[in-house]
Formats: C-alpha cells, sequence, structure tokens
C-alpha cells in the first residue's frame, strides 16, 4: 500500500503569501503531471500551480481565498491503481503560467457567441490563464461572460454557464413556438372535452410544414387577376367537352400560367442549397388536396410539357387518387413549386406556407364579381385573387411582385396563355 502523496506550492520565486484565486481540482480527480491544480493571483499576476506528480485526489486542502508560500499543502494524492506514482520526467515549472495582470496580454479571443451581451465594462475581464484558454477555444469573449469569483473572477463554470445561456436563447424560438399551444391547460375544467388523434397525414405533414414555417422567411405578396374573359372561354369549352374527357378547372388555367411565368422567373423554380441556388429546369408543379385524411400535395410531372387539357387530366386523375388515400411515393415527390386552390371554399386571400426546399407557393382564393373603372365606368369583373409567398432569402419584393403581376396577366387573356 502506497502512502499519500502530500502536493504542496512549488517555489513562487519572488511571490510568497499569495491568495488562491481558484482551486481547479476536488476529491476524486483523476489528475495528470502538469494539470493545473490551483490559481494563484497576487495584485502583479497570476499563476496556475501545475502537479507534479499523476493520480487520484484524495483530499482538496487548499481553499479559495486562502493564501499561500511555498511549501504549503495543495492536497493529497493517491497514485492511480495503487501504482507507483507517474511523476514528471523534467522538473515542472514552479508555476504553468504567469501573466502581467492585463487582459490585453492575451490574444484577442473570436467573435463571441452572444453579442447582444457583450458588456461595456471599462476593465479587463479578470480570470486565470486556463479559463482565457478555454474562452479561446470556446470562442466566447470573456467580456461577455458574468464572474462568479471572487473579485469578479472568471470561473471555468462562468464560461460553461455562459454559452449553456447563450445556446438555450437561441434553441428558444422554435422551443416557445412548440410549446405555445395550451397543451397542459385543463380544458375538462371548462366544459366537456373529446380527445382525437390527429390522422397519419396530419402527424406526417405537422412537422414539415412547421419545419418550414420557422426555418423559412415568408413574405405573400398579393395580386388581382381580371379571369372574366378566362372564365367564359372555360364555360364555352366544358360546355363542349364530350363524356370521359376532364373538366377544365379554373386550377387547370393557373397551373398552364404558372409554368409559363416559372419559365420567365427560374428563382421561383429552384431550390437553395447552402449558399447556392439549384436552378431547376424541369417543371413539377404540386398542388394542394384537401383529402378526409387530411392536407397531401400530388404533383403533375413535366408540366410544361402538357397542356390545358392533359393538365385538367392530371388534376383530375391525382385529385382522385389523394381523395382515396392511393397515391404512390413518386406521385408525391419531386415538386418544384406549388398551388394551394381554396377557390372551391372561399377566402378573399391567406397566406400559404411554402413547401420546402421550395421558394414559393401560390395560393388562389375565390373569384368574385368586382367593379372596375374602365375610364367611363364600373364594369363587373371577376377577380380572382393570388397570394404568393415566397422565401426572402432567395426571392426579392420587386420579383415577387414582377412575377404576380406576369401571372395575372396571363390568365386575364387565356388565348395568349394557351397558344
Ligand atoms: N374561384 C371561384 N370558384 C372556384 C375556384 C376559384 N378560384 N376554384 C374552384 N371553384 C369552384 C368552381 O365552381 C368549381 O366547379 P366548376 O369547375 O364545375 O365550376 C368548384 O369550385 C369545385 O372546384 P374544386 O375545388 O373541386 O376543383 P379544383 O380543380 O379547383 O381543385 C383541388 C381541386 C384538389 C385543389 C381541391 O379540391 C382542393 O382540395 N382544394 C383544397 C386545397 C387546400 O386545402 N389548400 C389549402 C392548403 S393549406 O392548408
Amino acid at each position: 500500500m502506497i502512502d499519500a502523496i502530500e502536493v504542496r506550492v512549488p517555489n513562487l520565486g519572488e511571490f510568497s503569501d499569495v491568495p488562491i484565486a481558484e482551486v481547479l481540482i476536488k476529491q476524486g480527480d483523476t489528475i495528470s503531471v502538469n494539470q493545473a491544480l490551483l490559481v494563484l493571483e497576487s495584485d502583479k499576476a497570476t499563476m496556475e500551480v501545475p502537479s507534479p506528480v499523476a493520480g487520484i485526489v484524495k483530499e482538496v486542502i487548499a481553499k479559495p481565498d486562502e493564501r499561500v508560500s511555498e511549501g504549503a499543502l495543495i492536497l493529497l494524492l493517491e497514485p492511480a491503481s495503487g501504482r507507483e506514482p507517474e511523476v514528471a520526467s523534467a522538473p515542472v515549472p514552479a508555476v504553468a503560467a504567469l501573466r502581467a495582470d492585463s487582459a490585453t496580454a492575451e490574444p484577442e479571443a473570436p467573435a463571441p457567441l452572444n453579442p447582444g451581451t457583450q458588456a461595456t465594462s471599462a476593465s479587463p475581464p479578470r480570470a486565470s490563464p486556463a479559463v482565457r484558454k478555454l474562452a479561446r477555444e470556446l470562442g466566447v469573449d470573456l467580456h461577455a461572460v458574468t464572474p462568479s469569483g471572487p473579485h469578479e473572477r472568471i470561473l471555468r463554470d462562468d464560461v460553461r454557464d455562459h454559452i449553456r445561456d447563450a445556446l438555450t436563447s437561441r434553441a428558444t424560438l422554435p422551443s416557445d413556438v412548440e410549446e405555445a399551444g395550451p397543451v397542459a391547460a385543463d380544458f375538462a375544467a371548462f366544459g366537456p372535452v373529446e380527445a382525437v388523434k390527429l390522422t397519419r397525414i396530419q402527424r406526417i405533414s405537422g412537422p414539415h410544414v412547421k419545419r418550414a414555417w420557422i426555418s423559412i422567411p415568408h413574405v405573400t405578396s398579393q395580386e388581382d387577376a381580371d379571369v372574366t374573359d378566362l372564365e367564359s372561354f372555360r364555360v364555352r369549352i366544358n360546355a363542349k367537352q364530350s363524356a370521359g374527357q376532364a373538366r377544365l378547372t379554373v386550377l387547370a388555367f393557373v397551373v398552364k400560367a404558372v409554368v409559363s411565368v416559372l419559365q420567365e422567373f427560374p428563382v421561383f423554380n429552384s431550390s437553395l442549397v447552402g449558399d447556392e441556388l439549384c436552378l431547376k429546369h424541369y417543371y413539377h408543379v404540386g398542388f394542394a388536396a384537401d383529402t378526409p385524411n387530411g392536407l397531401v400535395v400530388p404533383v403533375i410531372r413535366d408540366a410544361d410539357r402538357l397542356g390545358l387539357t392533359a393538365i385538367a387530366a392530371e388534376l383530375t386523375r391525382l385529385s382522385a387518387s389523394a381523395r382515396n388515400g392511393q397515391l404512390t411515393p413518386p406521385e408525391m415527390l419531386g415538386g418544384t413549386f406549388t398551388v394551394s386552390s381554396l377557390g372551391g371554399i372561399g377566402g378573399t386571400g391567406f397566406t400559404p406556407i411554402i413547401n420546402a426546399p421550395e421558394v414559393a407557393i401560390l395560393g388562389v382564393s375565390r373569384a368574385a364579381h368586382k367593379p372596375a373603372w374602365n375610364g367611363v365606368a364600373f364594369d363587373p369583373r371577376l377577380i380572382l385573387p393570388l397570394s404568393l409567398s415566397w422565401d426572402h432569402r432567395v426571392v426579392d419584393g420587386a420579383s415577387a411582385a414582377r412575377f404576380n403581376a406576369r401571372l395575372a396577366e396571363l390568365l386575364g387573356d387565356p388565348l395568349r396563355l394557351i397558344l
């Protein structure tokens, strides 16, 4: 059995009776040769006292704020596994680090984790070389750290707490959003309630929609399209459709027009990948479909190669599959732009959520007759409200306004649209 080793304060050169600013080890710690044990701080300097031997700390004798000189007992050490103690092969320096007591002697720390909380203290932060090193490694500006040690000294734990607080505050938005619903409320205390499970589609699409809403800076631009001529054209064509032919819906015209405008404004048919835009040279247009089980988004592939009636046929086929729960995964993948039409239901406008990784989505509301000034009198015109949500990292307001204006122009001139 090897006796515990007494580890004492080494020769401090010109210094004696120096206060202990920090005790860096605790009982049970396994320490290695040269590991810092104490930080001593005099009026003129800060010193770290390294360990001359390796082992397990049996008892810590030194206490913060005590004053020590050469020979003072710091701790009792047990050699690891009862072996002969490993000692420094070269003499351990009396102090591992010695610095003038000025923060300017230290290299600059990298950009702070949380610049918003940066302090403007005139005096340099007080911290041991080890703490400064830790702060540098972790990119923490010590000016921003709240000290908890004696004499406003920043301790290791203060640096760690600072990082934890910074990370927690960064994570606040999503978790706040998550907790925004009154999940824990006891609704039954106010009246009868019933619990209904979310559908499978809702459980799958919910997190996707939430992620898109939180992570994409959305802006929605509104536009009115005069679809008076389009509607009379549509009614005329539908009246002549033979049995079995797909009905031309407003949505079919919208998809046709959207493809044409996407070709003119390629950025709307892209995805943001890191700091690059992936511009897609194919046009797979998704459309939101309301089904008994929830919202799904079937995709009309290569919509640019389809005529109006083929688009209408695809809309009919995919809508039926969506309602019957028979869509296959490929029929829901690869969309480059989405249209969400609530026109069959109502509404004068809404803010659709972008179907990430797409960068824009078009919302279509219910067309209604509105008076339009023709220069002489008010004319009743059928106006279709368009709501384009776009990712402000990719699209700017002017482009969105041009996209919408062009779309409205095409929808206002059905012959040009189909030619
Ligand atoms: N303005 C006025 N009336 C409209 C219209 C519009 N924009 N769009 C459709 N209508 C009317 C038409 O009268 C149409 O009948 P006719 O074509 O015979 O005249 C009727 O509504 C029914 O249209 P529809 O909605 O069934 O067909 P559609 O092709 O327009 O839409 C589909 C198909 C699948 C998009 C639609 O059924 C649907 O599910 N819409 C909901 C989408 C949704 O939920 N979006 C929200 C997503 S975010 O939660």
